[in-house]
């Protein structure tokens, strides 16, 4: 019963934390910039929380695991929170953490809050010694002792420069409702969606249209054999993805992502970057891009369920109310997230019957070829073509919300009339 009970209380904190907030917050960091046997301290000059624009005030700090002490009275914990950042308003802790001791060792900061607060940005400050300052982090929220992380960044490009702002770092709080391509292409909508979308032999068409940020995916044509029925598909892949983003501070960034030599920025390096108020994080061939209004994620694959297969799947999610905001989102899958909580299905291809008319099958054994075509007709606005642009970093096309200052959602009514009621 008491279990129960238990269950009970976590479940809601994720709820609670939407509504109201949580005044315990906790950093986990799990690397500084240079660890070496000499320098076994992690430091910081201060640390600052905001909730929807204003900065939220820090009652009290606590440090544990491998940072629990302070090397000396001067740099205690109450320097991460005196509006100072000064070489002589520092927090030390000895030790750093260590990610290569078995086990790894971990510092913890636990942050408590005057007031319950719902934590959506923050900044961490340098002290004076760069080789010490954390690079690799969580930041969770706690609620009856249940934490649930939050943000999580690793390899951050930390300032090169002493007492300097980390930059302010955005949460991602999701909706819940998110969109994404996949596979030979397969759309799968803010509503659950679903058409497949076949792109020209190297035609680039906009995923993602918003103010600020507009995302494009080039496709290649292939012909591969499917791994479980044995079945040629002369098909598509996505193999090249391209942001075009403003940034806060007015910067025109272009950003892309090759499945042929997934490198970002020409590195494969994990690390985080923060670009005004753009996060770039990258490991393991995913580049996620992350703008205070869309959290956006390519990863190169060869995995499940099209074995050795080079390919790129992409995801869009829109942080809090971004979606329903005065600029609708548009493109193949922006325009998804329409407001109306319900599925407009489109084509998707049939491998139920070969190219030359037999059905799949009559096959006996390998063989048969099934040729792709559909362009997700019925789930879209206007045609495939229109989503198509001249050149990779080309914002415009026919419903391009790139820059603009209002644009409703698409007529839905409308997409579904031309798809025959569906
Ligand atoms: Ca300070």
């Amino acid at each position: 019963m008491l279990r129960a009970n238990f269950l009970l209380l976590a479940l809601a904190t994720s709820d609670v934390c939407g509504q109201a907030g949580s005044t315990a917050w906790r950093f986990t960091f799990t690397s500084i910039k240079t660890l070496a046997t000499a320098n076994t301290i992690i430091h910081l000059s201060e640390i600052k929380l905001y909730a929807s624009g204003s900065q939220v005030a820090i009652s009290s700090i606590s440090a544990s695991g491998s940072c629990a002490s302070a090397p000396n009275s001067a740099e205690g914990l109450d320097k991460l929170y005196d509006g100072l950042v000064t070489a002589a308003s520092k927090w030390s802790g000895v030790t750093a953490p260590d990610p290569g001791a078995s086990p790894p060792t971990v510092c913890y900061l636990d942050i408590t809050l005057s007031s319950s607060a719902f934590v959506d940005q923050y900044e961490l400050f340098s002290a004076n010694s760069q080789a010490r300052d954390p690079v690799s982090w969580t930041l969770s929220y706690g609620i009856n002792n249940v934490y649930t992380v939050v943000d999580t960044v690793t390899s951050f490009a930390a300032p090169t420069t002493s007492l300097t702002t980390y930059g302010k770092l955005n949460i991602a709080y999701s909706s819940g409702e998110h969109a994404s391509i996949s596979g030979d292409p397969h759309i799968l909508g803010a509503h659950g969606d679903r058409a497949d979308f076949k792109g020209e032999d190297r035609g680039t068409y906009v995923l993602l249209s918003t103010a600020r940020l507009s995302l494009a995916v080039m496709f290649e044509h292939d012909k591969f054999l499917t791994p479980h029925s044995r079945l040629w598909v002369q098909g598509s892949w996505i193999r090249s993805v391209y942001w075009t983003i403003r940034t806060g501070a007015g910067r025109l960034l272009h950003i892309s992502l090759n499945a042929h030599n997934p490198v970002w920025n020409g590195s494969s390096t994990t690390r985080t970057t923060l670009l005004d108020d753009v996060r770039f994080s990258f490991r393991d061939k995913t580049l996620a891009v992350q703008t205070p209004d869309w959290h956006t994620k390519a990863v190169v694959t060869k995995g499940a369920p099209h074995w050795g297969k080079l390919r790129m799947d992409v995801e869009v999610t829109p942080q809090r109310g971004a979606a329903s905001g005065a600029v609708a989102p548009h493109g193949l899958l922006g325009q998804t997230f329409d407001g109306d909580s319900s599925p407009t299905h489109g084509k998707r291809d049939s491998y139920d019957r070969l190219d030359d008319g037999t059905p799949t099958r009559a096959r006996k054994g390998i063989g048969g070829l099934v040729t792709t075509s559909a362009k997700a007709e019925g789930a879209i606005e206007g045609a495939a073509e229109q989503y198509r642009t001249k050149a990779p970093y080309d914002t415009a096309f026919a419903f391009s919300r790139f820059g603009a200052f209002a644009a409703p959602p698409r007529n839905v009514t409308a997409v579904r009339h031309r798809s025959g009621g569906r």
